[in-house]
């Protein structure tokens, strides 16, 4: 059962049972074993975020001193990414309505005391294109409000196997997640939640 919160932005629901859940959460822990967790750190203040990071896909998300943006290499090891797990290219086919695969999938790992500020996601190229976010593990509460910093927000708590996707205006929503619920799912070895975004970065020409 989908439900949309906002305009374009559109909750699913326990979209990955279990079984799935658990080859997806293997999935993940087999490639950060090639392309390992890095903490990336703020432009400028270089301050190190407090969610961990890696990708998969044909180019990756990355943050330094020097600023936001999409490579093809991982910034530490110096190595491509990871081919997307298949069951995530799944959620992108039957949620995104787009006609391209994405060539982006940043994974986020929160521990007890993680969170992310409110942000818009604005470095890519194409928001035509829909983000489509896979949440595995703990419960995280995720604070979504308009395309103005100051516009009201409202909460949800997502849960382990839920998908979310913002396309339309709520492509370029802020949005953010103020806390994740320690101990509310038994996934994750040593606990914690996974988020996985699929994006595509260039337009379509
Ligand atoms: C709303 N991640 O990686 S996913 C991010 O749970 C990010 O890890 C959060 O925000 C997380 O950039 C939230 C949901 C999400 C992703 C992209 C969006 C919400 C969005 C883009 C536009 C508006
Ligand atoms: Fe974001």
């Amino acid at each position: 059962p989908s439900v949309e919160l906002a305009p374009g932005l559109v909750l699913a629901r326990g979209f990955f049972d279990g079984s799935a859940q658990r080859l997806l959460a293997d999935e993940i822990a087999a490639l950060a074993s090639v392309s390992p967790w890095y903490r990336p750190r703020m432009p400028r203040s270089g301050k190190p975020f407090s969610v961990e990071m890696t990708n998969c896909g044909t180019l990756g998300w990355v943050s330094d001193i020097g600023g936001y943006r999409y490579q093809p290499l991982h910034p530490v090891t110096g190595e491509p990414w990871r081919p997307i797990p298949a069951l995530a290219l799944r959620a992108w086919g039957v949620f995104s309505a787009y006609p391209l695969p994405p060539q982006a999938c940043l994974v986020n790992f929160y521990g007890a005391e993680a969170r992310m500020g409110l942000h818009q996601d604005a470095d890519e190229g194409d928001f035509s294109a829909p983000v489509v976010s896979i949440s595995l593990g703990d419960e995280a509460l995720f604070r979504y409000g308009g395309q103005n910093r100051s516009d009201p927000t409202r909460s949800v708590r997502l849960r382990s196997g839920d998908v979310i996707v913002l396309g339309g205006p709520s492509r370029r929503a802020f949005h953010g997640v103020d806390r994740i619920f320690p101990g509310t799912s038994e996934l994750l070895q040593g606990g914690g939640r996974i988020n996985l975004t699929l994006r595509r970065v260039t337009g379509r020409g």
